[in-house]
């Protein structure tokens, strides 16, 4: 499966081998040491400012990085002691004595994937680590790992999930760190076999995580089994998570009522998980909603019960603290300037509203409001990945799209050029919702969802036409999937006239995915590695071994990782403003390398481009004027 070797390039095989093949392979021709880092990194500099469209001519003005001060002589003895002094079930158990709400701060993960399609870097996230570590000594935990990081880390930043894991973990002694995982989806779109997902939280747990949130996309427990039986025997805390949907205070609801959320909690605490969680990633937990059912939960459950919403509708907050009211143990929310509206409610705000009640949350507004600043410092660097929803919007209610989605689908729906239409993409949104038999809408199941409406938008079909004029047509993938039973079993059961129509000649499977699918050679993965790519610490077995694991998890997103880390080495020691828009004319960026040694980077000029289509580029490096040369694709 290995891809990289000259006669089996992509470029080579659809017979485009011309001129600048080599240059624009670098990585296939030029041997590590024959390049030096500084001429790797003004070639990633050099194709971003030449080539990446908005790059450099409309950078915008950023204020300088100033990081969160902090008091660095404090003693800190935070949850994460406290969990290593009591072990997992003592220390969960002892969070129902404790009078205060407890807070999980989701900056690190859901709110930068809600807010700016989880583009945040390790830098930036490292950046704000030892403040956090210092003002999160009274919260529960930090999420910082998980869900869509793992794979946008390697996509789109060219950086190692495990060495963020490795930093935050190095940053944040006191602090347990808390990650997301999809059940046997792990941090993919689909299921996995067995041992890739137990080798996943296996390594995660050894690598700093100390939290694992489990949920399953269709709220099928038969598939958080394996998932939470091997987060629990690694020593860890093991969240047991049921995503919520539709509205158990609408008197209409036959599906998803108060008893189907206690009835799933229940079979969930006899698995043995510590805590509870209910999961709104799309934010449809009313304020009275949230009463009703976390006073149902706490009534049922004898363990801690946490709450995950988002601020889509604007009602976030007085959600949290009704279900505070309520006897809530656990509340997730995100640092000010980076929570609301598609991300996380407000910590800030929830930490005054609580202020003086019994129920203060012990966290002080001040060190909350210094570590706001450094995020407000920071995210318009992240602007051009940001939703564009500016204001609460209750629509959502409706249709019941999550966060992260809704931002990703607009986008989508404007790169097909149908801006125009996403009130009718919304409308067929909920319909597609419907006809997949009204399922919960979560990575991977929401993307069905989203995946399903976009053609249905294309092919002219609706909920009345779709049985007839869909008939003879070859559906997305992720439906065709979804209807074999790939991802699991909804509550309910598949519709099944649609699901012939979307099968057609395949059978669809009732059992857990994971026990057809073949276990994964890690032996024959670490070998091609080793054969065909150059990377860092190859030799170091822990190191070996989550290579391993990201290439079971995303082949084709870790090639290109590697070949990146080939042609470039490695980029995020670049400031972030650097690494998106490149230099522009005169301005001048250091980069630390390993080594302890720093380069100073001055970009002076470039050329037109020549016949060829080339562009020169002069930079001065430590005072030295070095040129590259750089094809011009545009
Ligand atoms: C994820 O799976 O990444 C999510 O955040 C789901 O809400
Ligand atoms: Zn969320």
């Amino acid at each position: 499966p290995f891809l990289i070797n000259v006669l089996n390039h992509e470029t080579f095989r659809e017979g485009k081998c011309y001129t600048t093949f080599i240059e624009d392979t670098p990585e296939l021709f030029l041997l590590p040491e024959s390049q030096d880092r500084a001429t790797k990194i003004l070639e990633f500099l050099g194709n971003k400012m030449v080539n990446v469209q908005k790059a450099v001519l409309d950078k915008p003005d950023f204020e300088a990085r100033t990081l969160p001060k902090y008091d660095t002589e404090k003693k800190i003895y935070g949850s994460r002691d406290k969990f290593l002094e009591m072990g997992a079930k003592d220390f969960t158990q002892s969070l129902l004595n404790e009078k205060r709400l407890l807070i999980t701060d989701t900056t690190m993960r859901d709110a930068q994937q809600s807010l700016m399609a989880t583009r945040m870097r390790t830098k930036d996230l490292v950046g704000a680590s030892d403040a956090t570590n210092a003002f999160m000594e009274n919260a529960f935990s930090v999420e910082a790992w998980g869900g869509a990081t793992y794979d946008t880390a390697y996509r789109f930043l060219k950086e190692s999930p495990w060495k963020r894991l490795k930093l935050l973990r190095q940053h944040m002694p006191n602090t347990l760190i808390q990650m997301l995982l999809r059940a046997s989806n792990a941090v993919g779109y689909s299921n996995y076999p067995d041992n890739v997902v137990k080798k996943f939280i296996n390594e995660a747990s050894q690598k700093g995580v100390d939290v694992f949130r489990i949920f399953d996309s269709l709220n099928w427990v038969e598939n958080m089994k394996m998932p939470i039986e091997t987060a629990l025997k690694t020593g860890k805390i093991v969240e047991g998570t049921i995503c919520y949907t539709g509205d158990i205070t609408d008197p209409n609801e036959t599906k998803y009522t108060l008893d189907y959320y206690v009835k799933k909690a229940k079979e969930l605490e006899s698995l043995g998980v510590h805590i509870f969680t209910i999961k709104d990633m799309a934010g449809l937990v009313k304020p009275y909603a949230a009463k009703k059912l976390v006073s149902a939960l706490k009534e049922e459950l004898n363990i801690p019960v946490n709450l995950h919403t988002h601020d889509s509708t604007g009602n976030g907050v007085s959600t949290l603290l009704m279900a505070s009211e309520a006897g809530l143990d656990i509340a997730d929310c995100a640092i000010g300037s980076m929570s609301s509206m598609t991300s996380n409610p407000c910590m800030n705000s929830l930490v005054e509203a609580l202020k003086g009640t019994e129920r203060d949350t012990g966290l002080d507004t001040d060190e909350l409001t210094e570590l706001s600043q450094y995020y407000a410092r920071i995210r318009p660097i992240y602007k051009q990945f940001e939703s564009g929803m500016d204001a609460p919007n209750t629509e959502i209610y409706k249709y019941e799209i999550p966060g992260g989605q809704y931002s990703n689908l607009l986008a989508q729906v404007k790169e097909m050029g149908a801006a125009d239409d996403f009130e009718e993409i919304k409308g067929l949104y909920r319909d597609a919702n419907h006809l997949l038999g009204n399922i919960v809408k979560v990575t991977p199941s929401s993307k069905v969802v989203g995946d399903f409406a976009i053609f249905m938008f294309k092919n002219g079909l609706t909920k009345d036409n779709i049985l007839e004029a869909g008939k003879d047509l070859s559906y997305p993938d992720s439906v065709v999937e979804y209807f074999e039973g790939m991802i699991g079993q909804p509550e309910g059961g598949f519709p099944e006239e649609l699901q012939k129509i979307v099968l057609k000649d395949k059978k669809p499977i009732s059992v857990r995915p994971g026990s057809l699918l073949p276990d994964e050679d890690f032996d024959y993965i670490a070998k091609g590695l080793k054969e065909n790519f150059y990377m860092d610490n190859m030799e170091d077995p822990d190191v070996l071994s989550q290579k391993v694991l990201s290439y079971a998890l995303y082949p084709k997103v870790y090639e290109d990782y590697c070949r990146h880390f080939e042609a470039y080495n490695d980029v995020t020691g670049l400031e972030s403003h650097v690494y998106f828009y490149g230099l522009r004319k005169g301005e001048e960026t250091t980069l630390r390398l390993d080594e302890g040694k720093d380069l100073i980077i001055k970009f002076i000029d470039m050329t037109e481009p020549d016949k060829d289509g080339y562009r020169l580029l002069d930079f001065e490096v430590n005072g030295s004027i070095r040129e590259i040369k750089v094809l011009d694709k545009n």
